[in-house]
């Protein structure tokens, strides 16, 4: 009973979000499901905000415990905002999380185009930045950030960059992809409701590449956007360096947790010859990894027979 009570409520709650975000009434007409959990745990795991794993997922919400993402104008090329905090000023003291006292990332809403970038403060409260929108379309913005004296959140912002729009399919779920001549296998598949870990392993030229850079304060760095919604997830680095046990690669490790069954984008941001390097894969959370599992008999829900099939009232 307690897990039907705790679906209906994320369901409402991801309603309210949607009806805020787009100013209409039904834009979804089926909340991802949970699936598979029937003791009741994931209900009471505490991420690393405190919370439990109940609380919506990071980057849903514009406006969140007091704290609310502004974007402000900004001249052409760079792109600026402001976190008003709960006395409505702008915020001016941040805390460091992962080195750096803001992380903005940005994904179109069709989830290509990821970038993750690190704004200037200014005195007043502005977060400056080269603009990290390359090009037209429905984009989500996220503010990735501690305030001194509060707790760390994540808010998100659509912004619309004008012009004529290339609607991207989803790439369809590989476990194996290429970046700036790195080739970059994903072992492990997440699973919903539970801590999974996921292996990413770097080559080039067919070398395992054992030097890889900190960035950030680990070997990797991995966001995770879920498809239809772009919910903003915690992907927690598996060590880091200098803790002695940590090795520079080849295979970085994340403890991900996903909070339903569905379509994911994963982003990988490492560092090697002094540059980062982005590689992205989909993954079926609550599926096998090809994505294209018939649906069985019987009462289990699936997230993924959508992949690649029209109509299905996804984005
Ligand atoms: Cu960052």
């Amino acid at each position: 009973m307690r897990t039907v009570t705790r679906l209906a409520g994320f369901a409402v709650g991801l309603a309210a979000v949607f009806g805020a975000t787009y100013g209409v009434g039904r834009v979804v007409d089926r909340a991802p499901v949970v699936e598979g959990r029937h003791d009741g745990d994931a209900a009471h795991a505490t991420d690393e905000r405190g919370g439990t794993a109940d609380r919506l997922p990071g980057g849903l919400l514009v406006s969140e415990r007091g704290y609310t993402l502004e974007p402000v104008d900004a001249p052409p090329g760079e792109f600026a905002f402001r976190i008003a905090g709960p006395d409505g000023r702008p915020v001016t003291r941040y805390e460091v999380a992962h080195d750096k006292l803001m992380h903005l990332i940005v994904a179109r809403r069709d989830l290509s185009g990821f970038r993750h970038v690190h704004p200037e403060l200014a005195p007043d409260g502005t977060w400056r930045v080269d603009t990290p929108l390359t090009g037209p379309g429905q984009w989500r913005a996220f503010a990735d950030f501690a305030p001194t004296g509060g707790e760390p959140l994540t808010l998100g912002v659509d912004v619309t960059v004008p012009g004529e729009l290339t609607e991207r399919p989803l790439p369809a779920p590989a476990t194996s992809t290429t970046v700036d001549g790195y080739t970059v296998t994903l072992t492990g598949a997440p699973q919903p409701g539970r801590t999974s870990s996921l292996t990413l392993t770097v080559s080039r030229d067919g070398q395992p590449v054992a030097d890889l850079e900190p960035y950030l304060g680990a070997y990797g760095h991995l966001v995770a956007l879920r498809r239809g919604d772009l919910a903003y997830l915690h992907v927690h680095p598996d060590g880091t360096p200098g803790d002695g046990r940590t090795r520079p690669g080849p295979a970085v490790t994340f403890l991900a947790e996903v909070p339903s069954a569905g379509s994911y984008r994963l982003y990988l941001d490492f560092q090697h010859g002094g540059r980062v390097h982005t590689a992205e894969f989909t993954v079926v959370a609550g599926a096998a990894p090809t994505g294209d599992v018939p649906t069985p008999s019987g009462p289990a829900p699936t997230g993924e027979a959508d992949h690649g099939t029209p109509g299905h009232g996804h984005n």
